[in-house]
């Protein structure tokens, strides 16, 4: 197999002003139009809806290319595009050589005859995505009216991510381009397809049987495959005649499992397939990587229904993490840096899942290879989300390609923990009014696609992996998809529903996969797509950056619930965070609390597609809101949690590893000035894989009265040497009489480290640390001071972006602030 890249250089036009520039493939309109400065920035103020117009116009890429010799010489070429965004068609030397109509899908078409050596012309014509779904014309008696909240109304009349036409987070830029590879494959007698790798654990062994087609004419029995399998200590081989297809198993004697992150190593397994016609001359060569592991999802059935649990080896765990939508609204600024960047914050936080959403796309295999890598569990949805779909048989033949594809390149994958067939759909059917006044046959539509459908055409490429209908669901057929005692479930109480964050403490869902809540970016961030007039939180651009309708509103009556009103616009961003911090991890700690009965909590949502106010833990440019650091303790694998009711507390253990551990926990009650009044400590063991209560005490004696100038300490030492501190207070923080604090900071510069040392002389809540420019990772942030010790913090150098790492530079660059200074 010889391969010729046409990545490079493309001329991209507008077919109807005649506007054009040279853009980098892979590339889209709004990234070479960006670039070229024909677009001003699409995320600055409210420049998305210029942009927004401009994608009404149809496109057009061209490139003049010669063949390479060693290519050209072949029996066969062909034309490989492993993204083409959207409705497209593509013309060869003036010949139309494909329609393409589906961004997820990989392209192949045979390509030779068109073909010359020298000058050859590619166009491909794209149709803007906006005309196309308003000239959709539904089948009959399938008229379709639901249009989720931000989105463009037919987005799924095209097979292209949802989002690229808005959501509730999300900018209305449905671009258009090549945005993923494109190149010539040629070949003579013989070309090898995707190989399958299936592996079954039994008695401490692990059968890896990889499966080979190939596509070969009748000199094909001129050729031989070898296949092998390796690791450090593992390394096995086989040579075998070609044929169409070819398939051979290996046995794994001492395998090596791999683990998601927090219950043990990654180790990695490569299989290599050669095809050559004799051992110097290799004609294609394809590696695959894989992890040796059982992964599935148990539902036994128990006293509450049916638990919903990743069970990996045999262990079932506690999934931990968030729910993952595309990383950019312009697909080309999806970077390998930026993903590897992300899934690295995963990981600093404790996840072992991600959740890829149904209303974005099906990332690279670089993406996967990540996962792999650090022990990431992925739910991957199929990209379906929010809609109603009229099912056609063009429609079905188009899906069932692209789930080929799909499945078909990731199901080897150790991270590929799940397939799931689109988000929240059965539920609105069954549950949202916008759903229900549809057609049946828009009903039916559903159960087919979802239940039959899909399964199939996943199951003809991945027996392996489980396969669940919906998210939420209880397992398909409309059967109550919302269920709290089977499978998953969507909670959005609090949030859409205005209840307050006590309200998570009544569910006690077996797993819940999206719940979430809102805050806007850091200040620096609101910076970059903002001018100085803008700064109020519900002007024109601030609501423009936020997605979900009066949302800003909702953060503000929260906010009132818990927090004075903010002195400042900055104050306001920073409060948010806070808030949303205190959300989520109000939810993850009592589900964690409630191990066995609830096994995983996944939040809504771990980043951010442009700069935005919205769910996400961590935003566009990379940095940390608070809920970011506090998901780094709330999700760590060993956890105390105290649990108020009115005057009574009570303190959780949590251990989330297959070892028990010994623990002592100290228990202070202390005045804002740091004096202990009441004190109690604790040692106990906490057994691997679980979570008890140790402690219940009734603390009105001790704090009636005197509830607006206490707090509680809870400070719990593993036997590891990992310290979590916990706090709580017995009143709303609007109506505490904090002090003023005084900071005390001094940093020094530890080799590779740099250590900031806060104290106060009161207790400070939320304590934020910072810097005026530069952006670093802190090991902890939005802390409590309790005590004259302060917090000891440290940031690595490596985790400081900006242009210097000077000592004398960050102490004047060095900020600190905390709740009190948010209102006074
Ligand atoms: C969930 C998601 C998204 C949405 C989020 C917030 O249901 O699946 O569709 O962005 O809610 O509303």
């Amino acid at each position: 197999m010889t391969k010729q890249t046409l990545n490079g250089d493309w001329k991209i036009e507008n077919m109807q002003s005649g506007i054009f520039c040279i853009g980098t493939v892979p590339g889209t309109v709004i990234s070479a139009f960006c670039e070229n400065n024909i677009f001003e920035d699409p995320y600055f103020r409210t420049n998305e809806y210029i942009v927004r117009e401009a994608m009404k116009d149809n496109y057009k890429f061209t490139r003049y290319f010669d063949v390479e010799e060693a290519c050209f010489e072949k029996k066969h070429i062909e034309l490989v595009c492993y993204g083409l965004d959207t409705i497209g068609t593509i013309i060869l030397n003036g010949h139309n050589i494909k329609k393409v109509n589906n961004m997820h899908r990989t392209w192949r078409v045979s390509c030779k005859k068109h073909l010359k050596k020298n000058n050859n012309l590619i166009e491909i014509i794209f149709k803007s995505p906006i005309k196309h779904i308003q000239e959709y014309q539904p089948s009959k008696g399938k008229e379709i009216s639901f249009v989720s909240s931000g989105v463009m109304g037919g987005n799924q009349y095209i097979r292209k991510a949802h989002s690229m036409f808005g959501w509730d987070w999300g900018p209305q830029l449905p671009d258009i381009g090549i945005w993923r590879d494109i190149e010539l494959q040629a070949y003579n007698d013989i070309r090898m397809c995707d190989a399958f790798i299936k592996q079954i654990h039994d008695d401490q062994k692990v059968y890896v049987k990889v499966t080979v087609p190939f596509l070969c004419d009748e000199n094909a029995k001129h050729y031989e495959v070898k296949i092998s399998i390796e690791n450090h200590d593992e390394h096995q081989q086989v040579v075998l005649p070609a044929n169409e297809t070819i398939t051979h198993t290996f046995i794994v004697k001492n395998p090596k499992l791999w683990w998601p992150n927090g219950y043990g190593d990654q180790p990695l397994y490569k299989i290599s397939i050669q095809c050559r016609k004799s051992q110097e001359e290799i004609v294609e060569e394809k590696d695959y990587t894989i992890g040796l592991r059982t992964l599935t999802i148990k539902q036994d059935k128990d006293k509450w229904g049916n638990e919903f649990a990743f069970c990996v080896n045999g262990i079932k765990i506690f999934t931990k993490g968030a729910n993952y939508i595309p990383e950019d609204s312009i697909y080309p600024h999806i970077t390998t840096q930026k993903l590897d960047y992300l899934t690295d914050c995963a990981i600093r936080a404790n996840y072992n899942c991600l959740r890829i959403w149904g209303g974005g796309y099906y990332p690279s295999d670089y993406f996967y290879d990540l996962c792999d890598r650090k022990g990431l569990i992925i739910w991957q949805d199929f990209m379906f989300a929010c809609n109603i779909y009229d099912l056609t048989k063009e429609f079905e033949e188009n899906i069932v390609a692209e789930v080929y594809d799909n499945v078909q390149r990731l199901h080897h994958h150790a991270c590929l923990g799940m397939w799931c067939g689109n988000n929240e759909i059965e539920s609105a059917w069954e549950n949202w009014g916008g759903f229900k006044d549809h057609s049946k046959k828009l009903r039916a539509d559903y159960i087919k696609l979802f239940e039959y459908i899909l399964p199939k055409a996943m199951q003809q490429k991945d027996d392996m992996t489980f396969y669940w209908p919906s998210s939420p669901s209880s397992g398909g057929s409309f059967d109550k998809p919302d269920s709290s005692d089977i499978g998953d479930v969507h909670y959005w109480e609090v949030w859409h529903g205005l209840k307050p964050f006590s309200e998570f403490q009544n569910h006690y869902f077996r797993f819940c996969s999206e719940f979430g809540f809102q805050s806007f970016p850091a200040f620096k961030t609101v910076k970059t797509y903002t001018s100085k007039e803008d700064w109020n939180i519900f002007s024109k651009v601030m609501e423009s950056h936020q997605k979900n309708d009066a949302a800003n509103g909702k953060i503000l009556y929260y906010l009132s619930e818990l927090f004075l009103y903010p002195k400042d616009f900055d104050s306001m961003l920073y409060i948010s965070q806070i808030l949303q911090g205190l959300a989520i991890k109000a939810g993850v700690e009592h589900w964690r609390n409630n191990r066995g009965r609830c096994m995983g909590a996944l939040y809504w949502q771990m980043n951010d597609n442009w700069p935005v106010a919205s769910w996400s833990s961590i935003d566009y440019y990379g940095r940390w809101k608070a809920l970011h650091y506090m998901a780094k303790k709330f999700y760590a694998p060993f956890n105390a949690t105290i649990v108020r009711k009115h005057y009574n507390i009570m303190v959780y253990l949590q251990n989330e590893t297959l070892h028990m551990q010994d623990a002592t926990i100290t228990i202070n009650l202390k005045t804002f000035d740091f004096h202990t009044t009441y004190s109690k400590t604790l040692k106990c063991t906490v057994d691997s894989l679980s979570a008890i209560q140790i402690y219940n005490f009734n603390y009105e004696d001790l704090v009636k009265e005197k509830e607006e100038q206490v707090f509680l300490e809870c400070i719990a030492t593993f036997e590891n040497g990992y310290q979590i501190k916990q706090t709580e207070v017995f009143l709303p923080y609007k109506h505490l009489h904090l002090q003023k604090p005084d900071y005390f900071v001094n940093i020094q510069e530890f080799n590779e480290e740099i250590i900031i040392e806060v104290k106060t002389n009161t207790y400070a809540p939320f304590l934020e640390l910072d810097f005026i420019n530069l952006d670093a990772i802190f090991s902890d942030n939005y802390f409590d001071i309790t005590s004259e010790e302060g917090a000891k913090i440290s940031i690595a150098k490596a985790d400081i972006k900006g242009n210097t790492k000077d000592i004398e530079q960050l102490k004047q660059e060095l900020t600190t602030r905390s709740l009190y200074d948010s209102f006074i």
